[in-house]
This record gives structure tokens, sequence and C-alpha cells, in this order.
């Protein structure tokens, strides 16, 4: 290659990196929360487990990696608060409030259980993991479970026939809860106002899930009917 195509390639590579830089524009954003074993159907037995949620807001055309990190199968403090938790993570991709959207909210529109370790530092292919493109812009959901809950609970916080992995994770594992971390990373677009609801500080859960349900109702009737005065 002569000097002067070298010098060509170069400052063409570098214009293509420019490009790519320049979309992602928004940082990897990293979120944690633990789910709790508790008698969410009140029939005398601590075998019901809450659901976390994960909300956010992103740009259209959006293009964001979900990678869970839970499992500490094999004695590794990944999250170093010094225990071992086990979750088999499962989790889906909701639509909030994104209009124009063809799928109505509390929509389900993705998916992980098992797959790749992701860049981390999973160790366990337990842990979900999920590249998701957002055609369009607004505010999503994404629910993380032990193991597959029904849908319904996955918008309600609460799984009520939990048999998941870490009640029988073995000694030295903890058999009341276990820990989760989500990394988002936008590889296009923008990601922001990340934000965890947890259920586990909730008394009763399915009866406060059935009230904020309702108000989300409320909502979105009094959000329908301004639309229709504009
Ligand atoms: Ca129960
Ligand atoms: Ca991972
Ligand atoms: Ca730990
Ligand atoms: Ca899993």
């Amino acid at each position: 290659m002569s000097k002067r195509s070298c010098i060509f390639a170069i400052a063409l590579i570098a214009g293509v990196m420019a490009i790519s830089i320049g979309g992602r524009s928004q940082a990897t954003v990293v979120v944690a929360g633990t789910l709790v074993t508790l008698d969410g159907d009140n029939d005398g037995f601590l075998d019901d487990a809450t659901i976390d949620r994960v909300t956010f807001d992103v740009t259209a055309g959006a293009f964001i990696t979900f990678d869970i990190l839970a499992d500490e199968a094999i004695g590794f403090d990944l999250n170093g608060d010094n225990e071992l938790t086990r979750l088999n993570t499962f989790i889906r991709l909701f639509v909030g409030n994104a209009p124009g959207h063809p799928i109505a909210p509390d929509g389900n529109i993705g998916f992980d259980d098992n797959g790749a370790l992701g860049s981390d530092g999973s160790i366990s292919t337990f842990d979900s993991i999920l590249n998701f493109g957002f055609q369009f812009a607004g505010t999503y959901f994404l629910t993380i479970e032990d193991r597959v809950s029904g849908f319904a609970e996955a918008i309600a916080g609460i799984d009520l026939d939990h048999t998941g992995l870490w009640a029988s994770a073995g000694p030295g594992f903890a058999t009341d809860h276990a820990d989760w971390q989500l990394t988002l990373t936008p590889q296009e677009g923008e990601i922001s106002n990340v934000f965890v609801t947890a259920h586990s500080a909730i008394p009763e859960p399915t009866t406060i899930a059935l009230f904020a349900l309702g108000l989300l109702g409320l909502g979105a009737a009094r959000r329908r009917r301004h639309h229709h005065r504009t």
C-alpha cells in the first residue's frame, strides 16, 4: 500500500469510528435488587416470591443489551456482599407508555431465560441476557423473576407458585432471598430514567398491585380524555 492510500485508509477508519462512537450517546447503566420469599397468597406458607421491575425510557431506534448477573452457583460472591445467593433469572420486556407502539401498555415484547454469559462477569448460563431494538421512543419496563412465573404475575410483581432454585440451593446459600444485577448498555441510541421497583417491602403485594394497576388505568383514561379534548 502506498503512503498516500495508507493515510486515506486510516482517515476512513477514523471516520467510521467517529460515526459509531457518535451513535453511542449514553453511558451504560447498572442497577441491582433482591427478590424475597413471602406468603403472598396468605396460605400460611412462605412459598411465594417477589418479582422486581426495572423501568426506563429509550429514544426511537435505540438498541439495548440487558445483561443479568445473578447466579453465584459455584461459590463466587459476584456482588461482593459476603453472602451467596442463587437466582435462575427469567426476564420479560414490556411496553409501558410508548405512543404509536402497536402493542398495548403492559404488552410483552421480549424475554430471555438462559443464554450467553454477556460481559458482566456471569459464571452461570442461568443468567438471562436480551438484546432489543426499540422502534418507538417511550417508557418500557423489564421484569426480573426466578425461573418462569405467569405473565400476569410478572406484571403484578409476585410469583404465587414459586418453585425457584434458591429455596433448594444447598448449604452455604441463602434460602429466603436472592440478589440480581442488571447492566443496561445502549449499543445505539439513548436510555434514561432507569429505576427499580421492588416489591419486597409490601405487606400485601397482590392487593397493592391491583390498586396500582387501577391507578394506572385511571391515569390512562385521563390521558385518553385529555387527548380527545386537544
Ligand atoms: Ca403462600
Ligand atoms: Ca450476564
Ligand atoms: Ca453475593
Ligand atoms: Ca434463567
